[in-house]
């Protein structure tokens, strides 16, 4: 792996340039098979390469796609054992011989997308996540449920100085992913954006990027609290799905009073974060005419269904978006460093993330739970 002579510059390094000292293990939560034990135990601290920084996170968000990860259901492999995490908040304690982005003591955050080969026709044009050769943290590289992570140093997100590293921690992929999918259905201030899963990690933070960029946001989620939510989030109408039967007639009620809301016509854009197969087809139907239906979250095995007839003479276009490149994650911070959008989160210990999946997977979540690796 590296040879004793690199190993004893980066130790060098690290004595020279700060006063941080690392310990060879640490505490972290790791699976062995998917769907198994997450175990809360004593592992090793990982040793950055050369192109990496080693990062102290202190707070980590957590994600529904960490849930997918720890549940296998994706039609991609990911790698085992697993420490999953991938909206890390933390410090720069050490770094690779060639990186020359990041100091140590520098605020770091760790993204979904953690390296890709940067010369395909993708990666050449700012389309990384779409590279064949994606790394992925919490999914192909050991993510941010430990207390020291390693991060590709191009990959990793600046965060500044003195700023709040639980808040700042969703936005690495939840805030860089709705934003990125609001630019992706192309709105102008004044429309209406539908946002369906409105008040769990992705949709709240959904809500403020679109009240910031001036559209008219309707929210649909449903359960306790999710309208309070959305409300406290700059959210203008709310429709809660569990107030709607499960039939043809009870779907059609919740289109049409969606269409009602909407000047009669439907949202312009809809931002589909929720992890249900049926909301997301049902976007097709209430989508306005010439509108944009964006597919963000990701059931396992869905199928996206759409009316050909409808879809032709309604001219609709459906696109995905997959989080979001490095000019994205810049843009994003920004909006939150300038104080236009807000992580509602929970703060909770590393340890009790088993009870946070519990909870993700009856949609019990309100915003964000994040954890904090020291406890
Ligand atoms: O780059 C990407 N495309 C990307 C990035 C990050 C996350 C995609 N994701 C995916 C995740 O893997 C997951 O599939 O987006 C999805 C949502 O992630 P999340 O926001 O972290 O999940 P959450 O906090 O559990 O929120 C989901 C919300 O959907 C609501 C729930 O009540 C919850 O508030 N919801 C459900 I489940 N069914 C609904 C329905 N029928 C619904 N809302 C409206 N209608
Ligand atoms: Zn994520
Ligand atoms: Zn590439």
């Amino acid at each position: 792996m590296f040879s004793s002579t690199f190993k004893r510059q980066l130790t060098k390094s690290i004595r020279f340039q700060s006063t941080f000292t690392i310990p060879k293990t640490q505490m972290g939560v790791i699976f062995e098979t998917h769907g198994g034990p997450l175990h809360y135990k004593e592992i090793p601290v990982p040793i950055p390469k050369s192109t990496e920084i080693l990062i102290n996170v202190k707070y980590s968000g957590v994600c529904h796609t960490d849930l997918h990860a720890w549940k296998g259901d994706w039609p991609l492999p990911a790698k085992l054992p697993l420490v999953g995490g991938h909206e890390g908040a933390g410090i720069v304690v050490a770094k690779g011989s060639a990186v020359k982005n990041f100091e140590i003591g520098d605020l770091a955050g760790i993204k979904w997308l953690n390296g890709s080969c940067m010369s395909c026709e993708f990666c050449e044009q700012g389309d990384e996540s779409n590279c064949e050769h994606a790394d992925l943290s919490g999914y192909t590289h050991d993510g941010s449920f430990q207390q020291y992570a390693t991060a590709d140093a191009i990959q990793a997100a600046k965060i500044p100085n003195g700023t709040d590293l639980a808040q700042v921690a969703p936005i690495l992929c939840a805030g860089v992913t709705v934003y990125k999918a609001l630019k992706t259905a192309d709105l102008r201030a004044g429309q209406w954006v539908a946002i369906s899963g409105a008040a769990g990690g992705l949709g709240s933070l959904a809500v403020q990027y679109a009240k910031a960029m001036g559209l008219r946001v309707l929210g649909i989620d449903g359960g306790e609290g999710k309208k309070e939510l959305f409300t406290k989030c700059g959210g203008d109408v709310f429709i809660d799905f569990t107030k709607y039967s499960r039939d043809e007639n009870g779907n059609d009620k919740m289109i049409n009073d969606i269409k009602i809301a909407t000047n009669g016509l439907g949202p312009h854009g809809v931002i589909n974060v929720s992890v249900s197969e049926s909301a997301i087809s049902q976007s097709c139907s209430y989508v306005r005419s010439t509108g944009k239906v964006v597919l963000v979250g990701m059931p396992s095995g869905a199928i996206c269904k759409s009316d050909v007839f409808q879809h032709v003479v309604k001219s609709l276009q459906i696109k995905g978006s997959y989080v979001g490149n490095r000019a994205d994650t810049r843009e994003a911070l920004e909006f939150f460093n300038d104080g236009k959008v807000k992580s509602p989160i929970k703060v909770v210990g590393l340890s009790k993330l088993p009870e946070i999946y519990e909870l993700m997977e009856q949609g019990k979540i309100l915003g964000r739970y994040v954890v904090d690796t020291a406890y």
